[in-house]
């Protein structure tokens, strides 16, 4: 693992993939809750674009860690933890839910999976929400048991990943609506199937409950997927950005609340359910939010990746600066750079022309976009 630059530790945390993800060729690594999440293989993040929107890829997301939340007060604690209303929820349901602190600020994005009226897993995004829900159970003296279970899940993502999950697991991977999971046999164990992913592009999340099983999972759904051309990938900086998919600690962080990243539609302050942060999150309603996550289209060479955050100036180079770019990519079918940036209030009107200061030393002329850039 020399080459990744990593030191690697127990620490970093493998996953049940990574010997197979390694004898692909990754080319490195992001650390993600504390475990491995590749972030290159062999080909161009733009070959792996196109590829990913055309035919299909397995990605290792076992960073994507399950919080576990069961017992006979799983429900008040989960509803106790996001602004969004959970009351109609129902098993077989995946739900993208803002987790939100007593400020208002955001604790993570993750994917709630509702297994059962007292059986929750947080699919979460880059923080340690379990440590946080342990916390809030025993504060309030609740019967829930919190854990990090040994769930793993494996991303089919592309347009041809449901016909190659038919002829593994069946026709009935067909009926998976979007945000919705079944059951399915693998070599004898029940193993859950989402139709959800961090891609625009369609495609499915296995989300294996036994990590002595990852090897033997990978290598079924890589022999299944070599006639649809499948190839090993991540997800994709310039698809995500395209798509308007944030990140957690990039776009965002606990100084955001979900107002300014977009989610103001998943929070129901009216008093009918109760949650940590709702009088904070009340008083931003009533304030109106001082920024708010926007798309940022500029000019110029391909930007280098945004390794820390570029400045952006309102109007020209010498304008005030009203955000930074924390995630940016040259976009092939936009056929301009793409970013992703909070922007202040008063300047984030799509069209408003904007400079970014990109690490490379220039100085680069654009405009603010509505998100997505690309529906
Ligand atoms: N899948 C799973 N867990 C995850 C992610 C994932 N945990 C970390 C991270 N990604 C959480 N963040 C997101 C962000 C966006 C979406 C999912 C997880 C997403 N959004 C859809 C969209 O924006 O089009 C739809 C949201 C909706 O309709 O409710 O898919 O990817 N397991």
């Amino acid at each position: 693992m020399s080459e990744s630059g990593l030191n690697m530790s127990r620490r970093i945390r493998r996953t049940p993939y990574t010997d197979r993800v390694e004898a692909h060729g990754v080319r490195g690594f992001s650390v993600v809750n504390h475990m491995l999440l590749p972030k290159a293989f062999q080909a161009s993040r733009e070959e792996d674009y196109w590829h990913l929107r055309e035919q299909v890829q397995i990605w290792d997301v076992s960073c994507q860690r399950q919080v576990e939340i069961r017992g006979r007060d799983a429900a008040r604690l989960v509803q106790w933890m996001t602004p969004r209303d959970l009351r109609k929820a129902q098993r077989g349901q995946c739900l993208y839910v803002p987790l939100v602190d007593e400020t208002g600020g955001m604790i993570n994005d993750p994917v709630l999976l509702k297994l059962d009226e007292d059986h929750f897993w947080l699919s979460i995004a880059d923080s340690d929400v379990m440590l946080w829900a342990k916390g809030l159970a025993l504060g309030a003296g609740m019967d829930v048991t919190v854990d990090e279970p040994d769930v793993s899940p494996l991303a089919v993502q592309g347009p041809k990943a449901e016909d190659l999950l038919v002829k593994i697991f069946g026709e009935e991977i067909r009926d998976i609506k979007f945000f919705r999971y079944g059951w399915f046999d693998f070599q004898g164990t029940q193993q859950l199937i989402a139709r959800s992913g961090y891609s625009k592009q369609g495609g499915f999340e296995i989300y294996l409950r036994d990590g002595t099983l990852g090897p033997a999972l990978w290598d079924r759904v890589w022999d299944a997927g070599i006639e649809f051309g499948i190839t090993p990938g991540c997800p994709n900086l310039i698809e995500r950005i395209e798509g308007g998919l944030l990140s957690y600690g990039n776009e965002f962080t606990r100084e955001n609340n979900p107002f300014e990243c977009g989610l103001g539609v998943y929070c129901t302050l009216d008093g009918s359910i109760d949650f940590v942060g709702r009088a904070a999150l009340q008083e931003v309603k009533q304030q109106g939010m001082q920024r708010l996550i926007r798309g940022v289209r500029f000019e110029g060479a391909p930007c280098p990746s945004c390794g820390k955050p570029w400045p952006v100036t309102a109007g020209g180079p010498d304008g005030p600066q009203i955000g930074q770019i924390t995630s940016a990519a040259y976009s092939p079918r936009l056929e301009c750079n793409v970013g992703l940036s909070m922007i202040e209030r008063g300047y984030w009107e799509p069209g408003r022309a904007v400079t970014v200061h990109s690490s490379d030393g220039l100085v680069r002329p654009g405009e603010v976009s509505k998100l997505p850039f690309v529906q």
